[in-house]
């Protein structure tokens, strides 16, 4: 299912972006509730936010938008009044909705960090251009939509945007549009130590899927259980 090609470019695309997301930066105040966010693994400009979530320690509710979805690209189109990704909501701040990569960082920096985003966030071209080279080293994964079924509630994804396992996982739930509550588990997030009171000493990335009552972790078992539960022949 996942291969060692797989393994060595999902590292290679961590490593041009300077494994941005590993670590948990500088925190401010506490959303309550998760961020709502429209978005597609591939997407370079998804990624930087991605990684700015992971920075802040912060989880969103992920609805994923590939190419030639149908599950929430409509819905992401009703609410914002773009096709455009990424679309950030707050629930936290009056639903306060949000296009634009950039503009999204700075908010969140501004508002759950410290103030100012990271320089690996902040580099205009360049930030984009390893963006671009990290989604190019994984084409191509997580960018087209495949046949699926919806599960019956979200799952819940424990991990971080750096890790090249993660990316792996993440890429199938996005080709096969299975919404899912990513819980930010970078180094130095306290949810780290959450689940490891609750689950033992699992390993990252970790998945609970509340339709099927399972919890698995490991890139290879958690990509298996979603192609076998929720892929339909093409
Ligand atoms: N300037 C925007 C660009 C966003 C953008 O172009 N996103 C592309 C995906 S990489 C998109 O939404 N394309 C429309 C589509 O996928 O249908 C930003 O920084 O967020």
């Amino acid at each position: 299912m996942t291969s060692a090609f797989d393994h060595f470019t999902s590292t290679a695309a961590s490593f041009v972006r300077g494994q941005s997301g590993a670590r948990v930066g500088a925190l401010g105040p506490r959303p309550l509730e998760p961020f709502l966010l429209w978005e597609f693994e591939a997407c370079p400009f998804c990624r930087k936010v991605r990684e700015a979530l992971s920075i802040l320690d912060l989880d969103a509710l992920v609805f994923p938008c590939p190419r030639g979805g149908t599950r929430f690209r409509d819905e992401a189109r009703a609410r914002g009044g773009k096709t455009q990704f990424p679309f950030l909501v707050d629930p936290n701040a009056d639903d306060r909705a949000l296009y634009e990569s950039d503009a999204i960082i700075a908010y969140l920096f501004a508002r759950y960090g410290h103030g100012r985003a990271p320089r690996r966030l902040t580099l205009g071209p360049l930030t984009l251009a390893t963006s671009a080279l990290a989604s190019g080293l994984r084409l191509p994964r997580g960018r087209a939509a495949r046949p699926s079924r919806a599960p019956d509630a979200p799952l819940e994804l424990f991990a971080h945007e750096a890790s090249p396992d993660a990316r792996l996982v993440r890429e199938v739930l996005c080709e096969l549009e299975l919404p899912h509550l990513s819980r930010s588990c970078a180094e130095g997030s306290p949810t780290r130590d959450a689940l490891r009171t609750h689950h033992g000493d699992v390993a990252l990335p970790f998945l609970h899927d509340p339709s099927a009552g399972v919890s698995i972790h490991g890139a290879r078992d958690v990509i298996a259980h979603l192609e076998r539960t929720y892929a339909l022949p093409a």
